[in-house]
């Protein structure tokens, strides 16, 4: 059995932009964080954990205590590893400039946008949760400030994105552009081992995950693709499953063959999930998984990102099932 930093330094080193002892202190950063938060999330009903922190954060949303500790404790995993010099969350308005000594700056270059804990109205009632990271090299030059430039790029610039799983078992799932790998974390070891190797999406799912009580609201293109989901011809009706939790329901699809999907609807017109720090690396990692990511029409990598906390209609999912999507959606124009 693999772990994780035996992995990267025995099959994964060529895939990275940068050296294999960059991608192991990337990851030492994560999986402390990540550890840290598993621990948290398995004790939650007994440490107080639960519930609203009292702050609403840029979203307009009301924080839960587990976003907040969650945001911390990445933030202090990411900070003297001389790896990565800003961080852009999903709890905090503006991006955050990660400080090192001068000795240090040339190998602190990767920019890190993250969600801590996706999901989070499901914390109170023990339903899975996930963190999701997208990982990209700064852009500005090393003798400058960062700039919210090097948080605005493309998703086809990431080199490196994955999510943790904090669900009947954690499991860390990334990419570095060679191939989707999981690694479930033991936790009587505190170690993440292989658990699943090069994952691919199932050629053709049968199973759509959409919060259809917003159906009223949506485009018409996907309340028809819904329509097509449910009839019983060729191997449909698909079966719907929805966590209401990002992360969930992306693995569950990836394992078991289905399409995401988060629309624009009437009330948000822009939709829902954030482009810089959950669409953009599931979209990643869906391409990795040979699948495809869009906003209905266009590839979600492509997308030239103007603000850090932009919103974007999102489906991901096997290739057949998201382009028969983009067949209803073009149909209406
Ligand atoms: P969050 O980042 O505030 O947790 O919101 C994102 C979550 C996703 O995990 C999930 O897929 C979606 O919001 C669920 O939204 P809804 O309750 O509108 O279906
Ligand atoms: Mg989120």
């Amino acid at each position: 059995m693999y772990t994780l930093g035996e992995f990267i330094i025995k099959k994964n080193r060529y895939c990275f932009s940068s050296s294999t002892e960059t991608l192991l202190r990337l990851f030492s950063s994560i999986k402390l964080a990540a550890k840290a938060i598993h621990k948290e999330v398995n004790k939650a009903g007994l440490t107080e954990k639960m519930g609203d922190s009292g702050i609403t954060n840029i979203q307009g949303e009301n924080q839960k205590k587990l976003d907040e500790f969650a945001h911390k404790a990445f933030i202090k995993a990411f900070k003297n590893r001389n790896v990565v010099c800003g961080i852009a969350s999903e709890e905090r308005k503006n991006f955050i400039i990660i400080k090192e000594k001068k000795e240090n700056i040339l190998k602190n270059q990767y920019i890190v946008l993250i969600d801590p804990l996706d999901g989070s109205s499901n914390i109170d009632v023990n339903i899975s949760i996930g963190t999701i990271f997208s990982v990209y090299m700064r852009k500005s030059s090393i003798k400058m400030n960062l700039t919210i430039e090097d948080f605005l790029q493309k998703g086809n610039q990431q080199v490196l994105a994955g999510y943790i799983m904090y669900g009947s078992s954690t499991i860390l799932v990334y990419s570095s552009g060679n191939g989707v790998h999981g690694f479930t974390l033991d936790p009587s070891f505190g170690t993440f081992y292989l658990s699943h190797s090069n994952i691919i999406f199932p050629k053709m799912g049968k199973i759509y995950s959409i919060n259809e009580g917003n159906s009223e609201k949506f485009p018409n293109g996907i309340r028809k693709y819904i329509k097509f989901c449910k009839e019983k011809k060729e191997n449909r009706p698909y079966t719907a499953r929805y966590i209401g939790s990002l992360v969930g329901d992306f693995h569950r699809n990836l394992i078991q063959g289905g399409i995401y999907i988060y629309p624009k609807t009437d009330s948000s017109p822009k939709g829902k999930l954030r482009l810089l720090y959950e669409c953009n690396p599931m979209a990643f990692l869906s391409e990795q998984a040979g699948g495809k990511a869009s906003d209905g029409k266009q590839r979600i990598l492509d997308i030239e990102p103007t603000k850090l906390h932009q919103r974007t209609p999102f489906v991901c999912g096997p290739i057949g099932m998201v382009s028969k999507l983009e067949e209803f959606m073009y149909c209406e124009y």
